[in-house]
C-alpha cells in the first residue's frame, strides 16, 4: 500500500515526508527540484483504538497496519512533455496506490514559489493538467493497441473501446478519470491502464501558524475542491518539524494552544489509508495484537490469506469477536463467557475492527 507524495517543487513534500516518517532521512532545502531521487519510509497507522486494546493488554506488543510513503521531485508545468525529470516521475506514480498532493497555501518571501504566488487554485490545476495529459498519452497508446481487436469482433475488445473512447473525451475536458460515472464492470476494465487520475487523491493544504484556524469549508473554497468524497486537509509541516522532539504530552499541550484536539499527522496517515477503502481485522493471542489490511468488502477467508496464502484454502471458521466487547470485557475468556464471540464461516464478510481467531484444516 503506498501513497505517493506529489506536487509542485519547493512546496514542503520533503519535509512532510520526514514529518510523516519521524525522521531527517529525506533532504529538504529552499530551493526547487532539492529532490531527485525518490524518498521512501513506513508509518504506522495510529489510531486510539490500538491505544484501547493496548490499555487491556499491555503485556501484550501490538503490531499496527502500515502505510509506505514516496516523496518524489516537484512536478511543473508541461512536465508530461518533457522528456525530463517530471515525466520520468510521473510514469513512476503509475506504482501509487493514492496520491497525496501537498498544496502550498503558507506564506514565506524566503521560501521560492515556482509559480510567483500563492494560489492554491490555479496550482492544483497546473498539478491535475499534468496527470490528465499524462493519462491521455497512456489511454491512446492503449486505444491504437485494442483497436486491432475490436475490429477483428472480439468482443471484450469493442466494449472496451467504448468505455476508452468515453474516457477519452472526459479527460479531454480536463476531468480527472475517477470522476468518469461507471458502473463496477466498466471500472473493472479500466482497472489495467493504471491511469494517475483513477487513483484516489487526498489534499494536504501545508499551511502558515497563523491559518490553523481555518474551517475544511474555507479550504475547499480557497482552493476550490467541492468533490467531498476528495478529503481536504491542513497541516503546518513547519510546526510539525518544530514538534518532532516534543513528548506526546508537550505535544498535545502545543497543539491544544491552536486549538487542535486531534494530532494533524496521524489524522493525515489515517485519511491516506481510508482513501484506499482499506479496514483492519486483527488477531489477539498470547503474545501479540496484530492489525491486518483488508478492503472493506472481503470475506473470513480471503482476510485469513492475508496472514498466509494458504489460509485462504485451509480456512475452516472463524471466531469473531468486536473490539469493544473485548476490551470491555478483558480478553477473551470472559469474552465467550458473556456469548459475545461468535463463529463464522466462509461467506461472514469481515467487519472493520473485527478480532478474529481462524481455524484451518491441516
Ligand atoms: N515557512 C515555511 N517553510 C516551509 C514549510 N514547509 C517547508 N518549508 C520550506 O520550504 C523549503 C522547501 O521544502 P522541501 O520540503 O524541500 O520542499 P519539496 O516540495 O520537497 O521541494 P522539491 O524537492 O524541490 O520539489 C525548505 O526550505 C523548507 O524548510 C512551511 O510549512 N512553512
Ligand atoms: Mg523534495
Amino acid at each position: 500500500m503506498k501513497v505517493w507524495i506529489v506536487w509542485l517543487p519547493n512546496v514542503g513534500k520533503s519535509s512532510l515526508f520526514n514529518v510523516l516518517t519521524k525522521s531527517y532521512a529525506a533532504a529538504a532545502e529552499n530551493f526547487p527540484f532539492c529532490t531527485i531521487e525518490p524518498n521512501s519510509g513506513i508509518v504506522n497507522v495510529n489510531d486510539y483504538r490500538l491505544n484501547e486494546l493496548q490499555k487491556t493488554v499491555n503485556w501484550i506488543k501490538i503490531v499496527p497496519a502500515n502505510v509506505e510513503f514516496v516523496d518524489i521531485a516537484g512536478i511543473v508545468k508541461w512536465a508530461s512533455k518533457w522528456e525530463w525529470l517530471g515525466n520520468k516521475f510521473l510514469a513512476n506514480i503509475r506504482e501509487a496506490d493514492a496520491i497525496l498532493q501537498v498544496v502550498r497555501l503558507f506564506e514565506d518571501w524566503w521560501v521560492h514559489h515556482v509559480s510567483g504566488s500563492i494560489e492554491p487554485k490555479r496550482d492544483i490545476e497546473i498539478i491535475n493538467t499534468e496527470l490528465i495529459l499524462a493519462d491521455l498519452e497512456t489511454l491512446e497508446k492503449r486505444i491504437t493497441e485494442n483497436d486491432k481487436k475490436a475490429r477483428a469482433g472480439d468482443k471484450e475488445g469493442k466494449i472496451k473501446q467504448e468505455i476508452y473512447t468515453k474516457l477519452k473525451s472526459h479527460l479531454e475536458s480536463e476531468n480527472l478519470a475517477i470522476t468518469l460515472d461507471l458502473d463496477e464492470e466498466e471500472k473493472l476494465l479500466i482497472k489495467d491502464i493504471y491511469l494517475l487520475t483513477n487513483k484516489p487523491f487526498v489534499y494536504a493544504c501545508n499551511v502558515s501558524e497563523s491559518q490553523l484556524n481555518l474551517s475544511e469549508n474555507e479550504l475547499r473554497q480557497i482552493t476550490w475542491i467541492n468533490d467531498s468524497k476528495i478529503p481536504v486537509m491542513l497541516i503546518s509541516v513547519k510546526m510539525e518539524l518544530d514538534m518532532l522532539e516534543f513528548s506526546e504530552e508537550d505535544r498535545k499541550e502545543y497543539l491544544a494552544w491552536y486549538g487542535i484536539t486531534e494530532n494533524p499527522t496521524d489524522k493525515l496517515i489515517k485519511t491516506c489509508y481510508d482513501s484506499l477503502w482499506l479496514q483492519y481485522y486483527f488477531t489477539a493471542w498470547e503474545i501479540e495484537v496484530r492489525a491486518w489490511t483488508i478492503k472493506a468488502w472481503w470475506k473470513a477467508p480471503q482476510a485469513a490469506g492475508r496472514i498466509h496464502t494458504d489460509f485462504e484454502k485451509k480456512f475452516i471458521k472463524a471466531d469473531v469477536v468486536n473490539r469493544k466487547d473485548l476490551v470491555d470485557n478483558w480478553w477473551w475468556a470472559k469474552a465467550r463467557e458473556l456469548w459475545k464471540v461468535k463463529m463464522e464461516g466462509k461467506e461472514y464478510i469481515v467487519k472493520d475492527w473485527d478480532v478474529m481467531l481462524f481455524k484451518f484444516w491441516g
